[in-house]
């Protein structure tokens, strides 16, 4: 797959890290410094195998306030302007503004990681215009309430229904067919019982034909399943959900914990191409 220029080799399963470029992340100060630490972590990221680099500048967390687009926007063009300057890994951006997708792709970044599958006002033009590569999520509901009674018939079904509307518009509106990754945004509007059967059921979201990237790093579905494991001690529980994924068809996952996934996909892939 073509990110800006960066090729992305998606024969076997590859690794995006987290980056959070939120107050929260790097609070040691003032705002000036945030690129720096920013890129110390991407850096180490990197030399631990990941392909890819998701910076994001609006926490997406279940109950999170909306951040305004010129915060947004001061907070990741410049960390994005430097990753591109000095690392030569594939940048992600993770926003649902049309006007944070154009500064982001204008400042290096190779690809578009949108929670809200460009559903947003002027979101589809953007992405047209930005011609690089766009993960269109799944989400019920909004991030300030979508924990509160997530509701499905059949969530498959229904994830799977919501992805190729979501295709049919942006190739409607003239993203190309190459250009596209479905999510099926685990813990985004659902409950465990959800979040089991997507994992579980990865395949039949697969077989839309577009490659799938998924996030489970830390995220409550693997703290509710190891006891009500607190956050920072979900790194194994990750990997195994991460390793699972790949096994079941996801081509990227998305992580905080970059050294521990790689390893862990080298056996998937190794298994895979046997
Ligand atoms: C995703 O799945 N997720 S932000 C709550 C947590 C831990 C982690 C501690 N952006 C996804 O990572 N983009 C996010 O509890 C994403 N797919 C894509 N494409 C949420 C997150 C998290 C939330």
């Amino acid at each position: 797959m073509d990110c800006a220029g960066k090729l992305l080799d998606l024969s076997r399963p590859q690794v995006m890290g987290i980056l959070n470029v939120t107050p929260d992340s790097f609070s040691d100060g003032g705002a000036f410094l945030a690129p720096d630490a920013a890129i110390e972590q991407a850096e180490a990221m990197v030399r631990a195998g990941a392909a890819i680099i998701d910076v994001g500048g609006e926490s997406t967390r279940p109950g999170a306030a909306p951040v305004p687009l010129q915060q947004e926007l001061d907070r990741v063009v410049p960390v994005i302007e430097a990753l591109h300057a000095e690392l030569p890994v594939i940048i992600s951006i993770d926003t649902s503004k049309p006007e944070v997708m154009r500064a982001a792709v204008t400042a290096g970044a190779g690809m578009i990681n949108d929670v809200c599958a460009l559903r947003r006002q002027g979101a589809l033009a953007a992405a047209v215009e930005c011609r690089v590569p766009v993960c269109l999520m799944h989400m019920q509901g909004e991030p300030r309430t979508m924990q509160q009674q997530p509701r499905y018939e059949d969530v498959v079904a229904e994830v799977g229904a919501f992805l190729q509307q979501r295709v049919a518009a942006c190739l409607q509106a003239g993203l190309s067919r190459e250009q596209l990754l479905l999510d099926p945004g685990f813990g985004f509007g659902k409950a465990l019982r959800h979040n089991l059967r997507l994992l579980r059921r990865l395949p039949e979201i697969e077989s839309l034909g577009f490659p799938l990237l998924v996030g489970l790093s830390r995220k409550s579905m693997i703290g509710a399943l190891l006891g009500e494991r607190p956050v920072g001690q979900r790194l194994h529980g990750s990997v195994a959900a991460a390793t699972l994924a790949a096994w079941m068809g996801a081509s990227i996952v998305r992580v905080h914990d970059v050294a521990a996934t790689v390893d862990a996909l080298r056996i998937v892939a190794a298994l895979k191409s046997e």
